[in-house]
């Protein structure tokens, strides 16, 4: 039996009740078992406090904040975490801000978290931290004695080790995440990637139980592809919303697009996906309108900036050749609805367009699932590329950057017949119902104290990964690949 449960993540919800899968499903976790989520505070500050500061708002467990000044909030935030490691594990090198104090404000931060958590916890507490902003925390912790288990999830996709190698700090992020227990990726492809970048190494192999060993450390990496409270989803989005705010005809179409204004969500190739289908369509076809919401995020960050200006141009392009009189075809919003529109908004629209060029898993795919009328659904066209294709198969699946493949994919989409929309919906749905959110923090926090059987594997003889679709199960080794078994050799060793 372990103590507390202690989540870090960047974010912490500060006021009022929580909102939003992932904030809700740790928020039940914390007040099943008890314990303490930390993470940044609201407000900057010119001397950060040395002590984590106790906040209200946890029922049945503690929140706890610590302090960013301005500049660390411009280094570590805007400038490492997302200007560094965001572009790098979304295929993007050339978008990394090669900046040294970035890193250096990075290692200051997550050594003061370190040290103000290593002050708290006890031997058998269980440390769960979320996502990018904090690689070096295990090792960090290590360094200063604490014995404790220390899990990572990485929310976002793990990178190619051609990736990497663009990084300066490549050498200290194998360290980072060797040092950590246990490593959770969204999918089976990552944890692909993840074994291949450490098995490049020279100091880095696989044990026979499936986990990584790394210079002197031994950890497990396995994949948790994060879901969604899919029932309170589909129960906002059943509840019709008041006045009808699209004012469309009632033979029109809607396709909808809900992302943050990012690069790695593939917007502009999406709306020339859409301008293709505007292209082709006959003067008899139906209108189709696409409604894409998109609020802004990170600012201040100058790829983020150039993506709204490329974008608002091609909105304008589209529209100004294509539009009519009582017709706009795209509809841009640069900024957020409420939860309670948004659901309804997912319902009523006949296709979800989720085309991201990367994504860890993409939670607008699985909402828009959850949202759909069963017995009249409507068509998920969803990226190759987002880590919710490995799992969301009956999706129209498609390649983000071409263009002609997404145009025929919503002219697909909108002439489908009923029953093809109804299975395909019955399969998805039954994803996202067995992988919900719930689902994912009970597997983590299971695996995360019964780490002798987190192992990666398995593999292959030459040491390739196998998915799951390629493993069998064997009396004595319980799953191994297909083709393998005891008779001819290890199937687990590697060379
Ligand atoms: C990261 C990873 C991974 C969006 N617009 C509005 C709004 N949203 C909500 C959606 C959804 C969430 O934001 C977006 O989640 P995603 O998963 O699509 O993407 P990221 O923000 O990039 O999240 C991603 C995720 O972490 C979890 O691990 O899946 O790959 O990048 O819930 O509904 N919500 C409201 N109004 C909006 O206008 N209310």
């Amino acid at each position: 039996m372990t103590g507390r449960l202690i989540v870090l993540s960047n974010r912490i919800p500060t006021a009022g009740p929580p909102s939003g899968g992932l904030v809700v499903a740790i928020d039940e976790l914390l007040a099943e078992r008890g314990g303490l989520w930390i993470g940044s505070g609201d407000d900057f500050v010119d001397t950060p406090s040395e002590s984590l500061q106790p906040i209200q708002g946890g029922s049945g467990y503690n929140k706890a904040i610590f302090d960013l000044t301005e500049q660390e909030h411009k280094e570590f935030y805007l400038g490492y975490a997302n200007s560094v490691l965001w572009p790098l594990c979304h295929h993007r090198p050339d978008l990394i801000a090669f900046d040294r104090r970035y890193a250096e404000s990075y290692a200051t931060v997550n050594a003061r978290v370190a040290k103000m958590l290593a002050e708290i916890i006890a031997p058998d507490d269980l440390i769960w931290v979320h996502d990018y902003h904090f690689l070096p925390l295990a090792q960090e912790l290590k360094r200063l004695g604490v014995s404790a288990r220390v899990g990572l999830f990485l929310h976002i996709p793990f990178p190619t080790l051609p990736d990497l190698n663009a990084l300066p700090e490549r050498e200290q992020f194998y360290q980072w995440l060797a040092a950590f227990d246990l490593v959770g990726l969204q999918t089976e492809a990552d944890v692909a990637c993840c074994l291949q970048c450490f098995r490049a190494q020279e100091t880095g192999e696989m044990l026979f139980d499936g986990r990584l060993k790394f210079q002197d450390q031994t950890f497990a990496v396995r994949s948790f592809p994060i879901g969604i409270d899919a029932k309170s989803f589909f129960s906002i989005a059943e509840k019709p919303l008041k006045d009808d705010p699209l004012h469309l005809r009632k033979e029109d179409r809607l396709i909808l697009g809900v992302d943050r204004l990012d690069y790695s969500k593939g917007l502009t190739h999406r709306v020339r996906g859409f301008g293709k289908w505007l292209e082709k369509r006959g003067a008899k076809s139906p209108r189709g309108t696409l409604v894409q919401i998109t609020p802004p995020s990170r600012e201040l960050v100058a790829a983020y900036q150039d993506i709204a200006r490329e974008l608002e141009a091609l909105v304008g392009h589209f529209n100004g050749r294509y539009g009519e009189l009582d017709w706009t075809p795209i509809r841009l919003l640069e900024h957020a609805v409420p939860r309670e529109t948004l659901a309804p908004l997912y319902r009523l629209a006949d296709i979800g367009l989720v085309t991201p060029l990367a994504d860890g898993m993409n939670l607008v795919a699985k909402e828009y699932i959850a949202a759909q009328d069963p017995d009249d659904p409507g068509v998920l066209i969803l990226s190759r590329a987002a880590g919710a294709a490995e799992q969301m198969t009956d999706a129209l699946l498609v390649n983000p950057h071409d263009s002609e493949e997404i145009g025929d994919a919503i002219e697909r989409a909108l002439s489908m017949s009923c029953d093809e929309r109804k299975a395909r919906h019955k399969a998805l749905m039954q994803v996202v119902r067995d992988t919900d959110i719930f689902e994912w923090g009970a597997g983590y926090l299971d695996c995360l104290e019964r780490l002798e059987i987190a192992s990666a594997g398995p593999f292959d003889e030459q040491g390739r990964f196998c998915r799951k679709s390629e493993r069998k199960s064997d009396p004595t080794m319980g799953e191994v690949c297909r083709d393998q078994s005891l008779d001819h050799g290890n199937p687990q060793k590697i060379g």
